[in-house]
């Protein structure tokens, strides 16, 4: 089949490619994209094209086509590898995952749904209620987090401004049991930065709000007034605006005068009361906390300070995020505390074996970058350094430890541009770090200024001042960073704030006292007295690098399967193929490179000793057991009696397999004589031979 589509539609696998350059690369994957063919393989990974169109390739019949079948019967799919990562996980008890990765709009979230929607179709076929309830959350989940964590970007109307991981775990019968949701850097700047589509919620719910249908009316909300978003998407734009009317925009109407050095807040009083009630909290108390700070002094004395206007409008702002973080966090652990696995107990219900999905923010180059767009492009050099890790480098040094014949393939190593970012002391995280927690004397520029002059000598980084071209005030405030990607132009400018993150303990506690107990529930640390609350508090980029340490750690040790998803074109267009784009993107994703390992590679591999478990059956030598001297040998009787001896080669402990094709014959007839194996074994325990 796989054969068939090769003639008609281009190679169905690059690996196919009579010679692999970029030229035949990019040929094949126009020629796929126009004729409809979106999905290509390079051996188990999926290169994805988003279509910008409804495609009629995800029904039940898709799904039954997929259904427990070897990788290559079908063209190619994230079905095909959505069962692979499933079969692997059933088969053989590995966890596994599935990486999906690609720029913003290359269609992530929409791969990682089909992903969760296939795996939900095949399992479960006995209908158990309670696997049934599970599987339900999961997939309705993705519903609530979009309308509460999708925006509308210049680059995507949908996209997920933050990064999602989710566990879903598995019964030792292959159903779901439960699952995880890790979420990782919300974008919690837009709750005042807003450039959202212009649908309303409700009037009635406008009301209770104490809203007006207008989003003009609100400071938060007016720089998107009158963009609109496309309508596909918009029930959840409704959730989603119905949330960002609902809270923010409240806070950005509040503003601060100054009479007689005292500063106060303006106006009559009438907003403070409204957030009162939305949140359950005193006007007085709510007032206060945009007003004042508590501060312990030197002494031990508790005292409380006056903001400037200054200091109440930063108090403000990063109260709106606070809020519109904890929510979502809050939302994120309700789900999880629906789906967690409960009564699990391994001597009943065997290994627990687990799936994990990763959407996660696609490298972003914006017209102009900030904090986020640093933070989120480490995050791609991190998963970068992964693929190389499983797919490119653990390869190559397999088959040097293995003897096997092997020429070295050349490939960009980005663990220069990881170590750039990240390295203790050295690295910028650290260099931001260190200038946050120096007191407030350090501005921006004066960080900038220093860790130009720290990584002067580093290729990978550049400080737009000492390019004379881009000797403008502007520029003083830009560096730029040599991403595997591509070049990256920073405004440094809000990094150190968004690094301090800072939230005075006044709203913590301010939101601690709310009668209502699920916003209470939100502010545990509001609890805290100011002398117990830690003097530093872990800064943003360094909560953001541990948490992206540990998902390297989590997806490391599982049995990896990616789809790259490449992005054809900036109009959304489905027709249009940008040649320049898109070579771009297979460029810095590594696909040639990829391409090439496995070209020069081999599919399959398996140490002896198991390879011999599993098909001793269908030889004659070595049923059932051989008499050879070694595994080795006896492996060697079954692949000579099978004809593929050309198409291996012998390891010092494993086999390895060229194509998947010679082990797919195997597999066949393996399948074949388990039924007759199974009579003749119930047989011989009748006693009847
Ligand atoms: P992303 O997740 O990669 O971006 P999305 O998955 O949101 O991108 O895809 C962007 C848009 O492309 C979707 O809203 C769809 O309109 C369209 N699209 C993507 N994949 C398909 C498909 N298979 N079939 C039809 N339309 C598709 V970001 O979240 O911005 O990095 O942070
Ligand atoms: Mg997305």
């Amino acid at each position: 089949m796989a054969e068939l589509e090769a003639l008609e539609f281009g190679k169905s696998d690059f690996v196919l490619l009579d010679e692999v350059n970029m030229e035949q690369f990019m040929e094949n994957l126009k020629l796929r994209f126009e004729m409809g063919r979106i999905y290509t393989f390079i051996g188990e990974v999926v290169v994805s094209v988003n279509p910008y169109r409804e495609m009629d390739i995800y029904g039940k019949e898709a799904i039954s086509a997929y259904r427990g079948r070897e990788l290559y019967e079908n063209p190619p799919h994230l079905y095909a590898v959505a069962d692979a990562a499933y079969k692997a996980m059933k088969r053989r008890a590995k966890d596994t995952c599935i990486v999906i990765s690609g720029e913003s709009g290359a269609g992530k979230t929409e791969a990682s749904k089909y992903i969760m929607q296939y795996i939900a179709a095949i399992t479960n076929p006995s209908q158990r209620e309670e696997v049934e309830s599970v599987k339900n959350v999961l997939l309705k989940s993705n519903c609530v987090l979009e309308a509460f964590g999708n925006a509308k970007t210049n680059r995507n109307d949908n996209s997920s401004r933050f990064g999602k991981y989710m566990d879903i775990n598995f019964s030792f019968s292959g159903d779901p049991t439960g699952g995880h949701i890790n979420n990782y850097l919300l974008e919690k700047v837009r709750t005042f930065c807003f450039t959202t589509g212009s649908e309303n919620p409700p009037q009635t719910l406008l009301e209770s709000y104490h809203l007006q249908g207008d989003p003009a009316v609100y400071a938060y909300t007016k720089e998107g007034a009158g963009s609109s978003v496309s309508n596909k998407h918009s029930p959840q734009h409704i959730h989603r605006n119905t949330f960002t009317a609902t809270r923010s925009p409240q806070h950005g109407n509040i503003q601060f005068g100054t009479e007689e050095e005292i500063v106060q807040v303006e106006g009559d009083g009438e907003v403070v009361s409204h957030i009162a009630e939305l949140t359950s909290t005193q006007p007085q108390q709510v007032e206060k906390a945009l007003l004042f700070r508590t501060v312990a002094t030197g002494g031990g004395d508790v005292i409380e300070k006056g903001h400037s206007e200054q200091e109440a409008c930063f108090g403000r702002e990063a109260f709106s995020k606070a809020l519109y973080e904890r929510l979502f966090g809050w939302i994120v652990g309700r789900i999880n505390s629906v789906i967690e696995v409960k009564d699990y107990n391994p001597m009943l219900h065997g290994k627990n074996t687990v799936i994990g999905v990763l959407d996660i923010y696609g490298f972003e180059i914006f017209d102009n970058n900030s904090f986020e767009q640093f933070c989120i492009n480490y995050c791609n050099e991190k998963l970068q350094q992964l693929f190389i890790e499983l797919i490119l480098r653990q390869e190559q040094e397999e088959y040097e430890r293995e003897g096997v014949a092997w020429q070295h393939i050349e490939y960009f190593n980005n663990q220069i541009i990881v170590d750039l970012v990240e390295q203790n002391h050295k690295g910028i995280l650290s260099m931001l770090d260190e200038a946050c927690l120096s007191g407030g004397r350090v501005t921006d520029t004066v960080c900038l200024d220093s860790m130009s002059s720290r990584l002067a000598q580093h290729p990978h980084y550049t400080d737009r001042k000492l390019t004379p071209a881009d000797k403008t005030m502007e520029f003083q405030k830009h560096f730029r960073i040599r991403h595997y990607a591509g070049d990256v132009t920073y405004s440094v400018e809000g990094f150190l704030d968004k690094n301090k993150d800072l939230l005075f303990q006044d709203f913590k506690r301010l939101m601690f006292n709310s009668t209502n107990p699920v916003l209470k529930d939100m502010w545990p640390d509001g609890g805290l007295s100011i002398t117990e609350v830690t003097k530093r508090p872990q800064t943003a980029a360094s909560l953001f690098k541990n948490s992206i340490v540990a998902l390297v750690d989590k997806l490391s040790c599982k049995e990896p399967y990616y789809v790259r998803c490449v992005k054809p074109n900036e109009m959304k267009s489905p027709v249009l193929f940008d040649a320049a784009r898109c070579q771009h993107q297979v460029a810095y994703l590594g696909l040639l490179e990829n391409v090439r390992v496995r070209r020069a590679g081999f599919a399959y591999r398996q140490g002896y000793s198991r390879f011999l478990l599993r098909y001793k059956m269908t030889c004659e030598y070595t049923w059932p057991n051989h008499l050879m001297a070694t595994d080795r040998e006896a492996v060697e009787a079954i692949v000579t009696q099978h004809g593929f001896q050309d198409d291996v080669a012998y390891g010092h402990t494993k086999l390895f397999v060229r194509s998947p094709r010679s082990l797919f014959s195997l597999e066949q007839e393996r399948a074949a004589l388990i039924p007759i194996l199974v009579l003749f074994l119930q047989k011989v325990w009748r006693g009847a031979l």
